[in-house]
């Protein structure tokens, strides 16, 4: 049985959530605060404490992105994670700003707001403010990331940019994003998340 170490709130987590449900895969859950972060047993799984983590038989993988890119080539080769070389490229284009500025943008702001975390406010507010018009842009002339489908490029870069409401940010000024995010949520089997509106299929 699959086991993912996550939290409800996790956008990172969520990804996975997201590509195990699509993928209609069973999972054991394993609810990860921050106390069970700090355990042995945790940090024996993985040395950075952070979830999602992925466990499945000898396998153990942190990181929401190469998780995602393992589930894509274990179950969806040559869809979900590029079809093409040129598709792969670009794949690996948004999962980079996931990593980075999705990451240390609208998710960073939304850990200040949410969580109380303490992070560069200034930085963060200019990377989203960077990014977003970029992402705004491409998705005003394409329904997903990369080609005509869903692919781990839209599972790695929507939960942050759906919550960003809870970031302080007016998802009404990004509205391709938010149909995005809404089309995502209106995919069968689409996993809740809290503060992600749920949808119905547009
Ligand atoms: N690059 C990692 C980042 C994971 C991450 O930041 N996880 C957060 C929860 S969403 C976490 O565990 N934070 C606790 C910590 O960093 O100590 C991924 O994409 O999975």
């Amino acid at each position: 049985m699959i086991q993912l170490f996550a939290t409800p709130l996790s956008g990172n987590a969520h990804k996975v959530r997201m590509a195990l449900a699509f993928l209609d895969l069973s999972w054991d859950e394993r609810p990860t605060d921050a106390a069970a972060r700090q355990s042995d047993a945790f940090a024996a799984l993985t040395p950075m404490r952070q979830i999602p983590v992925y466990v499945e038989g000898d396998l153990t993988l942190r990181d929401s992105q190469a998780i995602l890119t393992y589930l894509a080539a274990r179950h969806r080769p040559g869809d979900w994670g590029g079809r093409t070389p040129e598709e792969r490229g670009e794949i690996a284009l948004w999962l980079s700003h996931a990593a980075n500025e999705i990451a240390n943008g609208p998710a960073a702001l939304r850990l200040a707001r949410q969580f109380g975390a303490t992070i560069a406010q200034d930085q963060a507010q200019a990377v989203a403010a960077r990014f977003l018009p970029v992402i705004e842009a491409h998705l005003a002339q394409h329904r997903w990331l990369v080609g005509d489908r869903l692919t781990i490029a839209d599972l790695a870069a929507s939960p942050y940019l759906a919550l960003a409401g809870e970031a302080d940010i007016d998802l009404a000024r990004w509205p391709a994003i938010g149909e995005w995010t809404d089309r995502i949520a209106a995919l069968p089997g689409f996993p809740a998340m809290p503060g992600w509106p749920a949808q119905t299929a547009n």
